[in-house]
């Protein structure tokens, strides 16, 4: 009886795992996102937030990842950081392209979506609503759950 009892607990918690990840990857097209999350605001006050995935392009051509949109943020801009002497800023980039048959990882200190205008701060547990539009794949919708302040990935 007992080991039938956790037989049970291990299926469910399997598809328990399985929904989770099924919801934070989509695809269109030959682009696939995997792995979306975002980390909690640190303060109540927080107007800025930053988005993480990872993208895959299956397919023959190049495409490139040109805008991102959420209802919770007032701007989604792609940044990248840079380090210049020992310093690290972060900059806007216009788009990010996704070479065939390559993977690209937004991470925390690398490429990432930045969020400015945050409508609430971003709590722990919650979910974004976020469109990804890529030149030829066309739109990618998310749900991006959101982490603890120091996620390093969808928990
Ligand atoms: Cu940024």
């Amino acid at each position: 009886m007992r080991s039938l009892i956790l037989e049970l607990a291990a299926a469910i918690g399997l598809t328990i795992a399985a929904a989770v990840s099924f919801v934070t990857a989509a695809h269109a097209g030959d682009m696939m996102v995997t792995g979306a999350y975002a980390r909690a605001s640190a303060t109540p006050a927080a107007k800025a937030g930053a988005l993480y995935f990872t993208i895959r392009n299956d397919g023959d051509a190049a495409d490139k990842l040109t805008a991102v949109q959420t209802d919770a943020a007032q701007m989604a801009m792609l940044h990248e950081n840079v380090e210049e002497n020992g310093v690290v800023s972060m900059r806007h980039v216009e788009a990010i392209t996704i070479a065939p048959k390559a993977t690209v990882t937004l991470a925390p200190q690398k490429m990432h979506v930045m969020l400015t205008g945050l409508k609430a701060p971003l709590k722990k547990g919650e979910r974004l609503a976020v469109t990804l539009t890529f030149e030829k794949a066309g739109e990618v919708k998310l749900e991006v759950p959101i982490g603890g302040v120091a996620a390093d990935g969808p928990e």
